[in-house]
């Protein structure tokens, strides 16, 4: 039995920043928010031998289709007072790498949900904290609740998911319900303004990027002016009127994953269309390939990236690599790059912090650090759920980089669980789970499960989603083992 661990109530009333190197903060403790008769109902600090893990959580052992990993115990190792999920370059599971998934015995409904915590240093790893209702619905949808699907440096990804309604989209493909945010905390490539000291002479420009997605709202090519040019995200209209945009309309290609896409209502103009409001996304590499029609003097590129989310008025999801080239006639030639991630101001691999989600019959409120970032209406997530502790990896995450996967890790400080007392209706101490039950995802065969996609999602489809990360072992029964209420 795990040892319960009690701290005075004050303690959690005090949140404490330390200002580390780079000016960013790691958050110590966060809290419920005020206002409820908040219980803690489940406080894991890691703090015993490794074998103790198996007291509370239950392990994957086996493969996921859907990542590029299978996931094991032996790489959920717990020491030094926290849980390292670690990845490995090991062929194992029928995979090329190794990583670890854990989920609770026990299972809530409605509370509080925190866990402090710091990714892995892999730039295509998926570090999650999450909670996905499994077995039969009591009432409502299958639901996943990702509090945070975070991806090296510095992205943070919610997402919502019904797990019970799917259709058929118009492509033949199997959609289902799925609605969130991500934004990364840096923003320093939304706005890139490449002004160049010497003109370059070139009748095509090229810009490829891994970013995914690939958001480009507007692309601008402006001769040399000796005034300062305007901003990427200004209106065409307040552009000056003697300033000529040679980008403006012209003929593109485009490339996704190296091979040329075209069609109807593809959206592609909207790269040059002279409003910096319309976008075009991908969520393959991208290659832009913008024909100027004649050798012009370049004297600056601009590169306007990032989803508008109307209801914060803030731009987010922008490019965070790419590599700019000229055509002089004859040859393509390298003006201007940015490494993946290597703009970011913070690294949520470096510090810890705390992840959070306050779920009740009416809201989804998810926090960062103590402060709220985004919230959903509950409409749907009415059923217990355990709750995972994930690192996947996949190729939506960012470049595939073996020499920082291996041996990386995703460090678990903490996981807590409050419930609200007054809520009769949460399950306090009265829930007996039997066992953690097949996810709905497992019923799909393979070739079904990779068609699935996604809609209303800043992520493209469900095999992004941890949700199909289901153990092998998932669906046998599991030993019945209540964890102690705190
Ligand atoms: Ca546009
Ligand atoms: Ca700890």
């Amino acid at each position: 039995m795990k040892t319960p661990y009690l701290f005075p109530k004050k303690l959690f009333n005090i949140i404490i920043f330390l200002t580390l190197s780079g000016g960013v903060s790691s958050l110590l403790f966060a809290d419920p928010p005020k206002g409820k008769n908040w219980k803690l109902v489940f406080y894991d600090d890691f703090n015993y031998p490794n074998e103790q893990l198996d007291d509370a959580w239950i392990s994957q052992n086996g493969a996921s289709g859907h990542i590029l990993c299978s996931r094991w115990r032996e790489n959920a190792v717990v020491e030094n007072g926290n849980l390292k999920l670690v990845n490995k370059k090991e062929k194992r599971g029928g995979q090329e790498y190794t990583s670890g998934s854990i989920w609770t015995k026990k299972s809530f409904r409605y509370g509080y949900f925190e866990c402090r915590y710091k990714y892995s240093k892999a730039t295509f790893s998926n570090n999650s904290f999450w909670l996905i209702q499994t077995g039969k619905v009591s009432e409502g949808k299958k639901f996943e609740i990702d509090i945070n699907e975070g991806h090296y440096p510095d992205e943070i990804n919610i997402n919502l998911h019904n797990w019970s309604d799917f259709w058929t989209d118009e492509n033949g493909k199997k959609r289902h319900g799925a609605k969130g945010m991500n934004f990364c905390l840096s923003t320093g490539m939304q706005n890139k303004s490449i002004a160049l000291d010497v003109p370059v002479r070139a009748s095509k420009i090229r810009l490829s990027t891994t970013s995914r997605p690939a958001i480009i709202n507007e692309i601008r090519v402006f001769p040399k002016i000796s005034e300062s040019y305007p901003s990427p995200d200004c209106n065409e209209d307040a552009l000056p009127l003697d300033l000529e945009n040679y980008a403006f309309g012209a003929p593109l290609k485009i490339f996704q994953d190296g091979k040329e896409v075209s069609g109807n209502n593809s959206g592609f103009e909207k790269i040059n269309d002279g409003n910096p409001k319309t976008s075009y996304s991908s969520w393959k590499n991208l290659t832009v390939e913008m024909d100027l029609g004649e050798l012009k003097d370049i004297g600056c590129i601009q590169i306007f990236s990032g989803k508008l989310r109307e209801e914060i008025g803030e731009y987010q999801s922008f490019l965070r690599d790419y590599v700019l080239e000229i055509f002089d006639g004859k040859s393509w030639t390298e003006i201007s790059s940015v490494k993946y991630g290597s703009d970011t101001k913070v690294d949520l691999s470096e510090t810890f912090h705390v992840y959070a989600l306050e779920w009740d019959e009416e809201n989804l409120i998810y926090y960062f650090d103590g402060k709220e970032i985004f919230r959903q209406k509950n409409e749907f997530c009415f059923s217990p759920s355990p709750v995972y502790l994930s690192l996947a990896l996949g190729k939506w995450c960012g470049p595939v980089i073996d020499e920082s996967v291996d041996g990386s890790f995703m460090e678990v400080d903490y996981v807590k669980v409050w419930q609200d007392e007054d809520l009769k209706t949460s399950i306090l101490n009265d829930y007996k789970k039997p066992q953690a039950a097949k996810k709905p995802m497992q019923k799909q065969p393979d070739n079904v499960q990779k068609k699935i996609e996604k809609v209303d999602s800043p992520k493209p489809d469900s095999k992004n989603s941890e949700a199909a990360s289901t153990s092998e072992d998932n669906s046998k029964p599991k030993k019945r083992n209540f964890f102690k209420n705190l």
